[in-house]
């Protein structure tokens, strides 16, 4: 779309300033010439294409991620439209044209007119579809897998956003799968529309040219966007980068298809409707990118990422084996998947349960730091999870939490709750000199996907983080004492009826983290 617009801006430039000023501008690129030869072959779903093997130590995204299943848009993350614009004339972004099925994002491009469809602006004929995020995101990896429609619309994934001061835009794709010259090109463009320092509009584009139609097949496409450098990938495969020299602005992740009349031009009846499909879209940051909610003096000083097959004897005990609750902790609810998670699961022993619990006690024990980990939640009620740390001397002395230790609950989490998780702190034992302080919050979209609880716990205070905001923090009962960490599910009447529950039924853990100043 920019491509149109550059056209007329280039026209400008050469007419006004000249063009030496615009290619000064003009950041250093790579364009691949010719096949791609050998594309990686996927082995896991978790990392980009590119870099299965995770050379680059990506953790991923939650918030620019969709796998698109279910039946509807995600309301949380996207808006079925484009907030800021109403397309390019004549077609007209219409909501009716965005749909969720199949396991895949649909937009739709339509001979129609709608009666919303403002003509006077130049809106007619035709209404096609803009999905926006509602969230803004800076560097990291994006990966899409996705059928370009077959017409003359454009089905395109591009970043942008646009206030007073910045607006730049990074063109992953521009693709007219059948308009005729451009089927099998791979468009792909950076622009900068105004900075603070300057107020003139440029662009970098490149072409690709695939050696089939792109709206024939699925395939990948990848942008890796770090603060040297924007790369673009077809199919695991590199195939562009430039330089990155303006792009340090968190932008809105986009989808959509336009009418192009002076580039694609306009599509013909007989190719509408046409539908451009997205399988996913993926997003990843590097490890260590992720912003960590505490400061950058903190640093990584224990982690388990739960790679491998077996939960590592060096960092963890079974815990409690035997009778807890309402059922029998083992060690055979404990294990991993072989594609970096540890699983803890409840299951069903004839009219026992069976659970599960590790603990790091005796191996790692320490006093304040950032704790995070990152976990998939149950999904059946009857049992709670929680990542937690617990005091070998809990109300030892009494009314010294100092020095006896705290239980402080980073999360506990109800599958009955929803949204709705738990941070409690406990102190002075479990009798009846028993103190407690706590809060339960709701984040909404906790009860799917993946997200991250950390707390902060210094030497005056606990500050608790889900998703790496702040949801409560909290002065009481502020332990001294070196600490054990503890992941577990729990059966009991707490958490709903476990007989009610379709079991098994796993907590997934993707890993651990500790940082210390
Ligand atoms: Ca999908
Ligand atoms: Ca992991």
């Amino acid at each position: 779309m920019r491509q149109v617009t550059w056209r007329k801006i280039f026209v400008v430039v050469l007419g006004t300033v000249g063009l030496c000023h615009a290619q000064a501008n003009r950041p250093e690129s790579w364009l691949r010439s010719g096949e791609l030869g050998t594309v990686p072959a996927r082995v896991s779903e978790e990392l980009p294409l590119s870099d299965q093997g995770n050379e680059a130590g990506w953790v991923a995204y939650e918030p620019m991620t969709d796998e698109f299943e279910g039946t509807r848009l995600d309301a949380e993350k996207w808006w079925p439209r484009n907030p800021g614009w109403l397309g390019r004339q004549p077609a007209y972004f219409w909501p009716g044209n965005v749909s969720v099925s199949d396991g895949k994002l649909h937009l739709v491009m339509r001979r129609e007119e709608v009666s919303e469809m403002p003509k006077d602006k130049g809106y007619h004929t035709y209404t096609s579809a803009a999905v926006q995020s509602k969230g803004l995101v800076k560097y990291g990896y994006f990966e899409v897998k996705a059928r370009a429609m077959k017409s003359h619309g454009s089905s395109s994934f591009w970043f942008y956003h646009s206030t007073p001061e910045e607006w730049t835009e990074i063109d992953v794709f521009e693709i007219g799968g059948k308009s005729p010259g451009f089927e099998r090109k791979y468009n792909m463009n950076v622009h900068v529309f105004r900075t603070p320092t300057e107020n003139e509009h440029w662009s970098s584009h490149g072409v690709w040219t695939a050696s089939t139609d792109l709206a024939d097949g699925y395939h990948v496409y990848g942008l890796e966007w770090d603060e040297e450098r924007i790369t673009w990938y077809f199919d695991g495969a590199p195939v562009r980068w430039v330089e990155n020299t303006h792009w340090h602005q968190a932008l809105t992740l986009n989808f959509d298809s336009e009418t192009m009349p002076d580039w694609f031009g306009l599509p013909k009846d007989e190719d509408l409707p046409s539908t451009y499909s997205i399988e996913y879209v993926r997003a990843w940051k590097r490890q260590g990118e992720t912003p960590l909610p505490v400061g950058e003096e903190y640093e990584l000083v224990w982690s388990d990422e739960f790679e491998g097959d077996e939960l590592d004897a060096s960092k963890w005990d079974y815990r409690g084996l035997g009778p807890r609750r309402d059922a029998i902790n083992v060690k055979e609810t404990v294990s991993l998947d072989g594609e970096g998670h540890l699983v803890l699961t409840t299951k069903r022993a004839g009219d026992a349960y069976h659970t599960a619990m590790i603990g790091t006690q005796g191996k790692f024990e320490t006093t304040f730091g950032y704790f995070e980990c990152r976990v998939k939640l149950q999904e059946q009620i009857g049992h709670w999870s929680a990542f937690w740390l617990q005091s070998p001397s809990l109300g030892e002395p009494l009314g010294d939490p100092q020095k006896a230790g705290t239980e402080i609950d980073i999360f506990e989490y109800l599958r009955k709750d929803g949204d709705r998780v738990h941070h409690n702190l406990h102190w002075d034992g479990y009798g009846e000199h028993h103190q407690h302080a706590g809060k339960t919050v709701t984040v909404p979209g906790l009860a799917k996907g993946w997200h991250t609880f950390g707390l902060l716990w210094t030497d005056s205070e606990y500050v608790f983080y889900v998703d790496g905001q702040e949801t409560w923090r909290s002065d009481k009962g502020v332990s001294h004492r070196d600490e054990y960490m503890i992941l577990s599910l729990e059966v009991g009447k707490w958490a709903g009826d476990i007989a009610e529950a379709k079991l098994p039924d796993p907590l997934y853990v993707d890993y651990v983290r500790v940082y210390q100043k």
